[in-house]
């Protein structure tokens, strides 16, 4: 028989109601936070919510000043204890409470000129300034990075990627003029680079690039940088049938690479939408790009490029700044174009070093964040693992 001692719970067929959110008792068995149910090591789920045969029904469900405790109608009994806090931080009625990763602020020059953003110093910044900066605007500018500094203050992100690069196993890429480069990219040349993404001829998770400036002392060669997304938005509002069609054309991007030894291929849309028509990534790099299409998509693909390329062009969107030797840009390359002017290899020495780091380690920085309520705090391997930039974060 069904019992309940508190008049703030309603008990209903399939779910109860506390403070006004439903919680259904399959979700509630399902979350049992007791030790047999979920590892107090990992918090992992272990209890296997197919095994009940009948769907879970309370036998009792008491509730004091802290916890709501649930009696379940199984054999052997099984009791849930709930921390209200931890309820309530975890309800889902009418939606889960929205993400806890922060906005990103959509920008274009005149925002940027409004707002101008924080530059930060390697011998002064906190992680999490410039994190929080790097997830929400897209980058983050960090000054007087030293040379033999820069692969340990990469690593307060996560591992650095290694890649194939200058004929041997590598996580840093120079980009410089030199006749040894020049086979294996446009960047290793004197040449203007049209503001591009990173990585576009890779099936690669998405990450933050790094491009660190070890020496500058060419004319031109100025930086360039560009909110994809809010280019991306401001074509789907001004420009639907083209911005639709970037969506759909699968572009077939290349780079034959590392002086021969890959040719690396991926099919990927200019703009990459979700389920929710978000714009989740920007795949644009002109120099990889490789138009194999249908008869019948080519007038409709050029047109629509044609456009993207005159906003990309445009100076609404282009913030121009020289970069200059210890500065260490970050960006996140699935939103932001890079790119930079031609320069003058005859009037000094540009010498650029580039990395990556993946998105996944600076958004779950981001993510510990969640984890500050007093169940999930109570968690073993919290204690017992923080270390490192999470307890510096
Ligand atoms: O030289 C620069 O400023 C940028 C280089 C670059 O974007 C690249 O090599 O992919
Ligand atoms: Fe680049
Ligand atoms: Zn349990």
């Amino acid at each position: 028989m069904l019992s309940t001692t508190s008049s703030t719970i309603n008990l209903q067929d399939n779910f109860l109601v506390l403070e006004n959110k439903r919680f259904h008792y399959i979700w509630l068995r399902h979350h049992c936070l007791c030790s047999q149910c979920c590892d107090a090591w990992s918090g992992q789920k272990i209890y296997d919510i197919n095994s009940c045969t009948n769907p879970p029904q309370p036998l009792s469900v008491t509730r004091n000043d802290k916890n709501l405790i649930i009696d379940w109608q199984e054999d052997p009994q099984h009791q849930s204890v709930f921390p209200i806090s931890w309820l309530l931080n975890h309800a889902y009625d009418p939606e889960p409470n929205p993400n806890f990763e922060p906005e990103y602020i959509l920008w274009d020059t005149d925002w940027l000129r409004a707002h101008p953003p924080q530059q930060h110093d390697f011998s002064n910044c906190n992680p999490e300034t410039w994190m929080n900066q790097l997830y929400v605007l897209g980058f983050t500018l960090i000054k007087n990075v030293p040379h033999e500094a820069l692969e340990s203050f990469l690593t307060l992100i996560g591992p650095i990627r290694e890649y194939a690069r200058d004929g041997k196993f590598s996580i840093l890429k120079s980009v410089r003029p030199s006749s040894e480069y020049a086979c294996s990219d446009l960047g290793s040349s004197s040449n203007e680079l049209i503001p591009h993404n990173d990585i576009v001829s890779w099936d690669a998770s998405p990450i933050v690039g790094a491009l660190y400036c070890v020496e500058n002392t060419t004319s031109g060669g100025e930086s360039i940088l560009i909110d994809g997304f809010k280019m991306a938005e401001d074509l789907r509002r001004e420009e639907p049938e083209h911005f639709s069609a970037l969506t759909e054309i699968l572009v077939d991007y290349w780079h034959y690479f590392d002086c021969g030894s890959y040719l690396m291929r991926s099919k990927k849309p200019l703009i990459e939408l979700n389920r929710k028509d978000e714009v989740v990534s920007i795949y644009y790099s002109y120099k990889n790009m490789n138009i194999n299409l249908p008869f019948d998509q080519i007038q409709r693909f050029y047109e629509a490029l044609s456009v993207f390329m005159g906003y990309v062009r445009s100076q609404k969107y282009q913030y121009n700044f020289r970069i200059q030797a210890g500065d260490c840009l970050l960006f996140n390359n699935s939103r932001m174009l890079h790119g930079r002017k031609s320069f003058d290899p005859s009037t000094g020495f540009r010498y650029l070093e580039t990395a990556a780091v993946e998105w996944d380690y600076l958004r779950s920085l981001l993510n510990l964040k969640h984890l500050q309520h007093p169940a999930i705090e109570g968690l073993s391997i919290l204690n017992t693992h923080r270390y490192g930039v999470q307890s510096s974060y």
